[in-house]
């Protein structure tokens, strides 16, 4: 293929890359991120991993799993026709209906034209002589591009303990994270499932109404709210159309990108029995607004304690057995793991079919040929689920080799941890944008206006670029150094240290602890973001 020659920034000229960008993923960020290009005149493609479009949606199949974010508000907003038209069946949609969204939006923008499914990008580097990035494939194809975006997500690289004697086990295994696409069928059968976070919290109840038995090993307690998931009416769903701008607009202003109830209050402000009521109040509406009862709850461990404390209650109230009740009942701060929201839950304990089994002292030493071996003792199961989660945030992005300037490898500069400007690009790796890298507030916000303000963002950039005839930019180290000291500054100002999440990167064996999400909320962000694109794409070098 012979390419022309193109004008590139600062009077040089290059042949034509195959494309104008490459994005890597076809979730709700690479989705966006294709349209918004497209409808700007790039010439963009997407390179997926799955058969699909969906992302998270599309491997995440596991009984249960629906969002935990209210349905109307996890969804796009950028063209007012789609959230106008598309109509929402329950509070938390389930996982299929998150999908058909998915594959709704792919066909009403036509996006599927320019998507490169069944394909795995391993590889991508900067070309310096000819600036662009080169991408291989598992398919062994190379696509050149001037720029490259990592659409990857944040919790898309599974993580699948190691454990001892696990190639020889003969039942069957499965991961809550990449779930077979065919009926899975627990019916009649002995099964086990590893992990006690929000994967497993959604899929217990259901495995375990399947299940002849169900074996749960538990190494830490989770807290769960109630989902009180509920079909939408037609009056809720109009009502809620007819409010949307302006309930987009009061989204904007909260810390989290949701428009929920947050009150300014303080818990140890407050009376213990108003408290109490306000606590109880926010349990019967559900969902994750009950931490948003006090302004105190995830800075002072005294405060987060009433809440812990009111959770715990309910805890010991559903579950009849006291000693599994008191397994359960978490012991560390409320939110500092991220918080689930579940359906009947705790009530599953109840059954006679379920078992819990504490590895929190003893950890499971092995799978056997037949099971799961604990304490000595082996526990025979026909299938396990590893709801064991991911190598958040920095995993998918590091599971490709990402090269950059002289050849320098991601993998290394993030050695000690992810080092970002604004969690959108990484100094010495030019023309590379990260969509919710960590450095953002991704996944502790709504995750779809959250994607759509990057996805803005960075078409605005190379559109400005665009305009200028440049072709070129790249994060300037102190830029970096400087929001990397931000981000660690506002983390250590919180209780999200008290634990060890996977915000934190404790989960991975060896991963570096970094609080990696920017936890100074939305509002604050886009103020920034915007701020730097105003003065000219400030902190940033263009070319
Ligand atoms: O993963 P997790 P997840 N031995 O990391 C345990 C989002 N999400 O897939 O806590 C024994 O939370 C581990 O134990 P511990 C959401 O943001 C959203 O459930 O490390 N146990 C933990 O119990 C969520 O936070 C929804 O001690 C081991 C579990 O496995 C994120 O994804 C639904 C172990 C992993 O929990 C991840 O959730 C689902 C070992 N060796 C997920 N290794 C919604 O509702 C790990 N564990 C939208």
């Amino acid at each position: 293929m012979t390419h022309p020659q193109v004008e590139v920034g600062r009077g040089r000229t290059h042949s034509r890359a195959d494309f104008d960008v490459v994005i890597v993923g076809a979730g709700f960020a690479g989705l966006y991120m294709l349209h918004r290009l497209g409808r700007m005149g790039f010439r963009a493609r997407v390179v997926e991993a799955g058969n699909g479009v969906g992302g998270t949606w599309y491997w995440n199949r596991y009984p249960g799993a629906r969002c935990d974010v209210e349905s109307v508000q996890y969804s796009y907003q950028f063209d007012a026709a789609l959230q106008q038209q598309w109509d929402w069946s329950e509070r938390y949609a389930a996982q299929p209906e998150l999908l058909r969204y998915a594959n709704h939006v792919a066909d009403r923008f036509d996006l599927r034209r320019d998507i490169e499914f069944d394909t795995r990008v391993v590889c991508a580097a900067f070309d310096e002589a000819a600036e662009r990035w080169v991408i291989e494939t598992d398919r062994h194809a190379r696509l050149t591009a001037t720029y490259c975006i990592m659409a990857t997500g944040c919790l898309s690289a599974p993580n699948q303990p190691q454990f001892r004697g696990l190639e020889a086990y003969q039942g069957t295994c499965y991961h809550t994270g990449c779930w077979p696409h065919e009926e899975v069928s627990f019916a009649g059968k002995r099964v086990a499932v590893i992990g006690t976070g929000s994967s497993a919290v959604q899929s217990i109840p259901i495995i375990a109404a399947q299940a002849n038995q169900l074996i749960i090993f538990q190494r830490t307690a989770n807290y769960a709210i109630p989902a009180h998931n509920m079909p939408l009416s037609d009056a809720y769903r109009a009502a809620i159309k007819a409010d949307y701008p302006a309930l987009r607009a009061r989204a904007r202003q909260t810390m989290t990108g949701i428009d929920f109830d947050y009150s300014d209050a303080l818990a140890l402000e407050t009376p213990a029995e108003e408290r109490t009521r306000e606590y109880e109040q926010r349990w019967q509406r559900g969902g994750l607004a009950f931490l948003g009862a006090y302004k105190d709850l995830m800075v002072d461990q005294a405060a987060n304690d009433t809440a812990a404390e009111f959770v715990r209650v309910k805890i010991r109230q559903k579950v009849r057995d006291p000693v599994v009740a008191e397994l359960l009942a978490p012991k560390n701060t409320i939110g500092c793991k991220r918080l689930c929201i579940d359906i009947g839950y705790f009530e599953t304990f109840n059954r006679p079919n379920v078992r819990l089994i504490d590895v929190s002292e003893r950890p499971i030493e092995s799978i056997t040929p037949r099971g799961v071996k604990v304490g000595g003792r082996e526990y025979a199961a026909d299938a396990i689920v590893f709801a064991t989660g991911f190598d958040a945030m920095t995993g998918a992005i590091l599971r490709i080799d990402v090269r950059g300037r002289s050849g320098m490898a991601l993998r290394e500069c993030w050695r000690e941890g992810p080092r970002t400007y604004l969690g959108l690009a990484v100094a010495g790796f030019p023309n590379l944008f990260a969509i919710t890298g960590p450095g953002s507030p991704s996944v502790l916000t709504n995750m779809l206006p959250t994607i759509e303000q990057h996805v803005d963002w960075i078409a605005d950039a190379l559109g400005y670029l665009r305009a200028r005839g440049l072709s070129y930019i790249e994060a300037s180290a102190p830029a970096e150094d400087e929001w990397g000291a931000h981000v660690a500054e506002l983390a250590g100002s919180t209780l999200r240290y008290t634990c060890g999440s996977w915000y934190l990167g404790v989960n991975i064996p060896g991963k570096p602890r970094t609080f990696m999400p920017y936890i100074g909320g939305f509002p604050r962000y886009v103020t920034k973001c915007n701020e730097v694109a105003t003065r000219g794409y400030e902190g940033f070098v263009l070319g």
